[in-house]
Formats: structure tokens, C-alpha cells, sequence
């Protein structure tokens, strides 16, 4: 059987250089590659499908391209696959105009705002047919035999005879190791590694992909949805299939990995052996994984560094133990300080810590803690974004309760918190503390820890124009007298607040009015 699927972008968070091959003849795009269809196709391909590939990155198959496909190929199947509430829209236009072109072919929804959201989507779009819940290896390929009628296929939302057919859930598979390495050449782009969300630097010029190696995280924190998508489990692959993997990787020429783990350190044996089987088979991609800050697993900080994990991306959050309560972050001001250090002291080169501000009951007091705090800590790099509200998680459910978000018309809608939450700090307060907390956080980095600094800024020139260093160095103390370098621009540095405010306004415009709106903030490219 013949299977399409489309990888559906926020055009905020991925970015085309302006040097768009690759020496092999690819294009190339600053982003994650679409490892959710990749996955798929891997697993199609291996039963015997032929699967077709698409990601909106690509610039040589705007959705018209894939809509001629569609009319010429005939698939029995289109797949389009998007990870959160600001990607949906674009999945609703895309699935409008392949439907407007196309009455029969079948349409198919997944990925965790799906899943989380699969009745009311099924609703609003009543052109799509199913809304695939959860994990997809086993479930596509079960769909794909009941096509007429998936009334037996577990994990499917559906329609009969004008009703919402919401059959059961699928248990969360726990046999990671059955399914193939996911089918990452059939897509003639590549990828080029950049720093996560807010700092504006291209890591490396190496070939580069990402990885799955366990799924889910069991911790109850308020702004993530992880826990309900994966029923509060935590599951992984084996050290010896992620070992493969990377062999397999090597062999196609990848020198970089980053894993999409919501929580890379939770197993200390599983962590050692990976990191073991690495250094012994002379495995020379670098890595990069996120973890929380309590993890057991810090002894082995060496010995991963050993095994080239080169970034090691930790949760901090807040630098008040008042907030990190209120999110219920379950970890302490002492537990972030022992793993930040303990990652440098291990040799790991880029350490990272990911931020909010506009957290709810923040005072400004807490705000000036946070960039306090990650003044002194043994940081590389951070990111401080504001926190927004997504349905799905506890704060949501919160929310509700407090009457500040209508589960009935709200639930596709994308939120600051700081917007809705009368108990945070107002917007234009949280980004003056924001400006003056990150000229604080600069200045106390380049005196006290000049050597980490300089570092950390000789490895971003190997890939960035001086100026925009320089820029990068000088800019907290400039106010906002100019506007972002293009390499912050693609990398989505600092607050695009264009794009993000466009982003949210997206997902508030009326369906019927959707596919006109032009919202996105174009980004020009720079990279050489
Ligand atoms: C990597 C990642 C990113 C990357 C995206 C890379 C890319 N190429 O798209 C970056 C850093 C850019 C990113 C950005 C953002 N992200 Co993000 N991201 C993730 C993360 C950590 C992993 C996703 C992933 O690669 N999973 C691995 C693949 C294999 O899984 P998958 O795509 O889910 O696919 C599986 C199934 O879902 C299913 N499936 C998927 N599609 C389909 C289609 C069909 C037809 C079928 C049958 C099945 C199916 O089968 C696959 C195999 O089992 C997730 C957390 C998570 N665990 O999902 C958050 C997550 C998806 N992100 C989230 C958010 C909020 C964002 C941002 C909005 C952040 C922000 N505020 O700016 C942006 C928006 C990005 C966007 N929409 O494009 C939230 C989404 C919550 C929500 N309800 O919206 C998540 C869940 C994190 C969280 N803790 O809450 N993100
Ligand atoms: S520790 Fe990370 S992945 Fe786990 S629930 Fe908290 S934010 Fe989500």
C-alpha cells in the first residue's frame, strides 16, 4: 500500500541558510528533522509500504507540491504529523486543501496535541478520518489493514454514521527494540545543529540528527503535558539497540546526535552501558541529552562526557524554591547547583539551563533570584522563556477550575500565562526584568568566568560571522536599540516576539478565516 506523511512545521522553529546545499546536494535546514514520520516510515517500509516522505521545511514542496503528489500518486493513506498547539493550524490547512483537492484519499492526525486533544480535533475537523492516539509504530500498521473500518484498531478516534467513535487506548509499548532504526535518508534534506530555542549559535557543521532512546517522564510538573501522554511511564530502548543506532549513524556520516528524550537520565545502569558500549566500539559522534537535576545517574557525568556527550541540557526553571514549588517542580535550589557543577566538573562542554519567567504567583523579587541564580551558576548557556498554558496539563486544569481558560472554546488555544493569569507579573514588567536581569547574568559571566565565556564563544565563531559575536556579547548592554542579528533570528534567539505572538494569535483565529491569514514573521537567512 502506498502511505504519504507530512511532517507539519511552525515555521518559529526551523530556518533555511542562505547557503542552502549541503556539499552532498541537500538541502539544508537549521532544525530537528522530522524524527516522528521517519519513525513511521521505517516501520511501513520494513511490512512491505511504500512510504513517501514529506517535511513543510522543505522549501521544494510547499503544500501545493505535496497536494500534485497527492492528485498523481494516488496514496491510500496521508499521515500528517504535528507536535503541539502551535503547529495545529498549519495541520488544518493542510488537511482542508488536500480534502478540498482530493474528496476520497484518507487522512490521517497524529502526535501529542493530537493525542491529547482527539475528539474535539476529530470534531473541528471533520475532513480529517482518524485521529491517531499515542504511540504510532504498531498503530499504523494496523490502521492501514482496517482503512473501511477501524473500529478494532486501538488508539484510533474516528467517525460512524455522524458519531465520534473514540475506541480504546492503546497500552504504551514497552518493546522499544522491535521496530528499525527510523528512515532518515529517504528525505533529501539535511540538518544543521543549532542551539535549542534562545541562543542565537550554529553548534556544528557536522551532519546531524536526532535520536528517541526512552519515552516519557513520571514527574508532575504543571506546565507539561509528558506525563499524561505517556501515562505517567517511563520507558527505553535497550544500551545495545541505541548502541547500533549510533554505529549505524556513523557509518551514514552523522558527527552529531541530539536525543529527544523528555528525561536521557533517569536509569543510571541503562546510561553506563550506552556510555560504555560508545567508548569501547571508538564511536565518535558528539551528543546531547536533557535531564532532570535530580538524577541519580551524576556519577556517570564522566563517563559520558568520555562517550563525546558534549551538551547536557538541564530543566532549571526558576531560581526561587517558592516558584519551583508552585510549578511543582519537585526539585531544590542545592540539587540544581550539585548537577550544574558536576556536568562542568565531568568535562561536559555546554551546559544548559532552560528558564521561565511569568510564572504564576512570581514576584519580581523571584524574577531578579532566577537570573541571580543562573549568574552563578556554572552555566554555559540558557534560555528564559515565558511561560505559556497548553491543555493537557495540570496548569490548565487549573486554570479551569479558576474560570481563566474555557475548556469548551479555549482548547486549541495557546497562551502566556502573564496574559490570562491576573497572579503573574503584567508582560511589560516581565521583559524590563528580563532585560536587566540578563545585562546582570553577562556582565557577572565575563567577570567571573572569563576562560568558560571565551570558550563558549571561540566554538560559536567557528560557525558565526565576529560581528554577530561581538553583537552577541555587547547586545544586554545596548537596551533594545536594534533589532536581532539574523543568526538570533534563526535561531529563534532571545524572544522573536513577533513570530511568537504570531504564533499564538494563529491558533485564535476562526477556522473559516484560517487558511487566509498570513501570520508568520518571514526569517531571513544568514548562515554562510
Ligand atoms: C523535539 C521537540 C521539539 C523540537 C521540534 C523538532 C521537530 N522537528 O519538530 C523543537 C525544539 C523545535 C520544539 C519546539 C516546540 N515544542 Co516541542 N517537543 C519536542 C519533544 C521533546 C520531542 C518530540 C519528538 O521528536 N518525539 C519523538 C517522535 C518519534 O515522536 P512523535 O513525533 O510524537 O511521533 C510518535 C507519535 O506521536 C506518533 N505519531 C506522530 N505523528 C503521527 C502521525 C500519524 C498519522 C500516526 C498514525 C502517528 C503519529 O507516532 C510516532 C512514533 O511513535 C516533545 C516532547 C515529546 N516527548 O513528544 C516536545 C513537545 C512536543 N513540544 C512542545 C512544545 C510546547 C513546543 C513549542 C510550542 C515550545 C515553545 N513554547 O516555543 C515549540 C513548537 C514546535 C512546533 N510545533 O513545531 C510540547 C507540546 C505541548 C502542546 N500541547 O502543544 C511537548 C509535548 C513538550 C512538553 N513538555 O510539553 N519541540
Ligand atoms: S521533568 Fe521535564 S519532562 Fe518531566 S514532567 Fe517535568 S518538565 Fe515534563
Amino acid at each position: 500500500m502506498r502511505i504519504f506523511l507530512v511532517h507539519i512545521r511552525d515555521p518559529q522553529f526551523y530556518a533555511l541558510p542562505a547557503a542552502t546545499r549541503a556539499k552532498n546536494g541537500r538541502i539544508r535546514i537549521m532544525g530537528f528533522p522530522p524524527i516522528g514520520v521517519m519513525t513511521l516510515s521505517a516501520v511501513l517500509k520494513r511490512a512491505g509500504h511504500e512510504c513517501v516522505m514529506f517535511d513543510q521545511a522543505n522549501p521544494e514542496t510547499p503544500n501545493e507540491v505535496i497536494i500534485e503528489e497527492i492528485r498523481r500518486q494516488r496514496p491510500a493513506l496521508v499521515g500528517l504529523s504535528f507536535l503541539s498547539t502551535t503547529s495545529y493550524p498549519y495541520a488544518k490547512i493542510l488537511a482542508r486543501q488536500i480534502r478540498a483537492a482530493d474528496a476520497h484519499v484518507r487522512l490521517a492526525f497524529g502526535g501529542v496535541f493530537a493525542t491529547l486533544n482527539a475528539p474535539l480535533v476529530k470534531r473541528q475537523c471533520p475532513d480529517v478520518d482518524f485521529v491517531c492516539r499515542g504511540d504510532g509504530e504498531q498503530l499504523i500498521l494496523d490502521l492501514v489493514e482496517r482503512l473501511d473500518d477501524p473500529e478494532g484498531v486501538a488508539g484510533v478516534t474516528w467517525s460512524k454514521d455522524g458519531r465520534v467513535m473514540h475506541n480504546p487506548n492503546r497500552a504504551p509499548d514497552r518493546n522499544l527494540d522491535q521496530w528499525p532504526f527510523p528512515d532518515r535518508e529517504s528525505l533529501p534534506l539535511d540538518f544543521v545543529e543549532s542551539m535549542p530555542l534562545d541562543v542565537p549559535a550554529v553548534l556544528s557543521m557536522e551532519r546531524f540528527t536526532t535520536m528517541q532512546t526512552s519515552r516519557g517522564c513520571p514527574w508532575p510538573c504543571v506546565f507539561c503535558d509528558i506525563p499524561i501522554f505517556n501515562e505517567g511511564k517511563w520507558r527505553s530502548r535497550s544500551p545495545q539497540h541505541v548502541i547500533a543506532e549510533f554505529e549505524h549513524l556513523q557509518r551514514l556520516g552523522y558527527g552529531a546526535v541530539y536525543f529527544v528524550d523528555d528525561h536521557f537520565l533517569l536509569q543510571p545502569k541503562r546510561i553506563e552501558a550506552i556510555c560504555a558500549g560508545l567508548t569501547d566500539s571508538g564511536n565518535s559522534i558528539q551528543w546531547g541529552c536533557e535531564g532532570r537535576v535530580d538524577s541519580t545517574a551524576q556519577h556517570l557525568f564522566p563517563a559520558m562526557a568520555k562517550a563525546h556527550c558534549r551538551t547536557l541540557m538541564f530543566g532549571v526553571e526558576s531560581g526561587s524554591q517558592r516558584v519551583l514549588d508552585r510549578l511543582k517542580k519537585e526539585q531544590t535550589l542545592a540539587e540544581i547547583e550539585a548537577a550544574v557543577t558536576n556536568a562542568k566538573r565531568a568535562g561536559i562542554e555546554i551546559v544548559h539551563g532552560f528558564f521561565v519567567v511569568g510564572n504564576p504567583d512570581e514576584t519580581v523579587a523571584d524574577m531578579r533570584a532566577t537570573f541571580d541564580f543562573a549568574s552563578r551558576l556554572r552555566l554555559d548557556t540558557f534560555g528564559f522563556n515565558r511561560l505559556c498554558v497548553y491543555r493537557g496539563t495540570p496548569l490548565w486544569q487549573e486554570y479551569v477550575g479558576r474560570g481563566l481558560v474555557n475548556d469548551d472554546t479555549d482548547w486549541y488555544k495557546y497562551f502566556k500565562c502573564s496574559e490570562i493569569d491576573p497572579t503573574c507579573l503584567p508582560g511589560e514588567v516581565i521583559n524590563a526584568e528580563r532585560t536587566a536581569g540578563f545585562r546582570r547574568l553577562f556582565r557577572y559571566k565575563l567577570t567571573h568566568y572569563p576562560i568558560q565565556t571565551l570558550r563558549l564563544l571561540r566554538r560559536f565563531l567557528r560557525h558565526m560571522p565576529l560581528r554577530d559575536v561581538v553583537y552577541l556579547i555587547i547586545k544586554p548592554f545596548l537596551g533594545n536599540q536594534r533589532g536581532p542579528t539574523k543568526n538570533e533570528v534563526l535561531t529563534r534567539s532571545v524572544e522573536h516576539g513577533a513570530a511568537k505572538d504570531a504564533a499564538a494569535y494563529l491558533t485564535r483565529v476562526d477556522d473559516d478565516v484560517l487558511a487566509e491569514v498570513q501570520p508568520i514573521v518571514s526569517l531571513p537567512a544568514a548562515l554562510p
